[in-house]
């Protein structure tokens, strides 16, 4: 049996989800299949280690984890896995994510997460590093992604020149 290969997106508390919604929005522009869940290293390390085995047996492709402050999660699910982890820093607590990106990426050989940087701006693009994860055995998604670059190679083109017409015009 082939099984489709999705991402699995886990998030340390509910209160980190309007973060993680960057990830989703970009997982849903390029169609790519994914699972949520609430799953903390700290409250709930059993259910963290059932559901990250169990995903990994039903096809998940590439984890993104996602926590705040002692930000344990992504390095936990990493010392489960094979599977590429992805860790988001989120800026929860007094220290703004500082905390959470040196507890993500501070991780002993080995066992790497790749991780992104602090917040909303790091959560998009754990989404494009799990979608280009998928797109190396992936044609159309590796199409999709080529023709975004495009596309945004475009705009900053045409605001370049707006730019330069301002200055033009002072
Ligand atoms: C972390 O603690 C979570 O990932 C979240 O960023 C932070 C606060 O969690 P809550 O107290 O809001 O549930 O483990």
């Amino acid at each position: 049996m082939t099984l489709t290969p999705f991402v699995a997106v886990l998030m340390g508390s509910d209160s980190d989800f309007p973060v993680m919604k960057s990830t989703l929005e970009v997982l849903d522009t390029f169609g790519v299949q994914y699972e949520v869940r609430v799953s903390s290293a700290h409250r709930t390390p059993t259910a963290t280690r059932d559901y990250v085995l169990d995903a990994q047996d039903r096809g998940c492709a590439v984890f993104v984890a996602a926590a705040g402050m002692a930000a344990h999660l992504a390095g936990a699910v990493a010392a489960l896995t094979v599977r590429p982890v992805i860790g988001v820093p989120v800026d929860a607590g007094p220290l703004r994510g500082e905390d959470a990106l040196l507890s993500t990426v501070q991780m002993p050989g080995g066992i790497p997460v790749a991780t992104v940087a602090i917040g909303k701006a790091g959560a998009k693009n754990a989404g494009y590093l799990a979608v280009q994860v998928l797109a190396v055995a992936d044609d159309r998604l590796a199409s999709a992604l080529g023709s975004e670059r495009e596309r945004n190679a475009a705009d900053i083109l045409r605001r370049n020149d707006a730019l330069q017409e301002t200055l033009r015009d002072r």
